[in-house]
């Protein structure tokens, strides 16, 4: 399996509650090393946009809400099968089924305040690192 990047973010319910550093050591522990990372705070154009994929679900406004409700760390994870083990150490997408030991189990509060995001594929990787990241940015 070849080097494969991903793409995460340390959502507003974890920089709330100084989790940075707790959810990162969660990504590395699982062999996933970060080759960018930085903290900012989204505008709504830009959580929309990040989002558009879900413009016509129901929780669309209050996930962009909550996403702009404080600052996020945006970070770009290198590793082997990164996508995939990323999506593993994060745990399902509500934490009630979430597996224990996974970080939304130890850490979310609730199915939207869920501590992370994670490409859900290879292709979508390289979408959402190209919104947040110049090339020059990631530093493998
Ligand atoms: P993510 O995109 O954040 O990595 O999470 P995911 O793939 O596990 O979940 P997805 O279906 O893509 O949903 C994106 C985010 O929307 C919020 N959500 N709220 N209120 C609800 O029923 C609901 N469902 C999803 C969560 O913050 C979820 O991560
Ligand atoms: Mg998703």
């Amino acid at each position: 399996m070849a080097t494969e990047r991903t793409f995460s973010i340390i959502k507003p319910d974890a920089t709330r509650r100084n989790l940075t550093g707790a959810v990162t050591k969660m990504l590395e522990d699982a062999g996933l090393r970060v080759v960018a990372s930085k903290r900012i705070h989204m505008t709504r154009e830009q959580a929309e946009g990040f989002y558009a994929v879900h413009k016509e679900r129901p929780f669309f406004n209050d996930l962009v809400t909550f996403m702009i409700s404080g600052p996020v760390v945006v970070q770009v994870l290198e590793g082997e099968n990164a996508v995939a083990k990323n999506r593993e150490v994060m745990g399902a997408t509500n934490p009630a089924q979430a597996d224990e030991g996974t970080i939304r189990k130890v850490h979310a509060e609730s199915i939207e305040a869920n501590t992370v995001h994670g490409s859900d594929s290879p292709e979508n990787a390289k979408i959402e690192i190209d919104f947040f990241f110049k090339p020059e940015e990631i530093v493998g």
